[in-house]
């Protein structure tokens, strides 16, 4: 992806995750928002000269599907931190999900569970080796934590299932985790 490509799909980010109001945008109940009116607020409080198509052919070619599009409208699909939560559908989730962090968390969370932390939901992954690329974000050979979702889910515990392989959830109690 180019440079300002990059800079482009952080500020889409950005205004669908975190910070809508700054560009007069307001997200309906599923985090959903036009996408005509998305770009023409980003054009017009960042000064840049963004096309609606330049943003679905951003999506098409980015391995990471931060958003989705839908007809004539656009959300994140994860990672939202405003104070307005978005409604996800819950789903069932499989047997076991996984989520990979750093070395420097893992005593807190074997004492508080996964949270959310600055997010609304916990992110989990369907695939190891995804979940073992977020936490090398934040440490160069991550902790990998198995959560035992099914039984999780028995117990009351929501999950939502998003596109490829991504599943969100609420704070995740420690004893349905597993340090792998
Ligand atoms: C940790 C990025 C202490 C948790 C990624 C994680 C993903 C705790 C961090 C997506 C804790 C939160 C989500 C507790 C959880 N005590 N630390 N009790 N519970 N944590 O970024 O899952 O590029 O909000 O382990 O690639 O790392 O933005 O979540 O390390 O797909 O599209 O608190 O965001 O995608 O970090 O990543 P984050 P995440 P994008």
């Amino acid at each position: 992806m180019l440079v300002e490509e990059e800079k482009i799909s952080k500020l889409i980010s950005y205004a669908l995750r975190h910070e809508p109001a700054r560009f007069q945008l307001e997200l309906d109940e599923s985090g959903f928002v036009s996408l005509d009116e998305l770009v023409s607020k980003l054009n017009q409080v960042e000064q840049v000269d963004l096309k609606t198509e330049a943003v679905v052919a951003l999506l098409e070619k980015s391995d990471k599907k931060r958003w989705e599009i839908q007809g004539h409208l656009i959300r994140a699909i994860y990672g939202h931190s405003l104070s307005q939560k978005i409604i996800k559908q819950a789903a069932k989730p499989p047997e076991f999900l996984y989520h990979g962090t750093a070395h420097k968390f893992v005593d807190r969370i074997l004492a508080q569970g996964l949270l959310p932390k600055d997010r609304q939901y916990v992110h989990l992954s369907q695939e190891i080796i995804t979940a073992i690329d977020v936490g090398k974000r934040r440490d160069h050979e991550p902790v990998l934590l198995e959560v035992l979702a099914q039984f999780a889910y028995e117990n009351g515990v929501v999950f939502y299932q998003e596109k490829d392989g991504i599943w969100l959830s609420e704070p995740i109690p420690v004893r349905y985790l597993r340090v792998m």
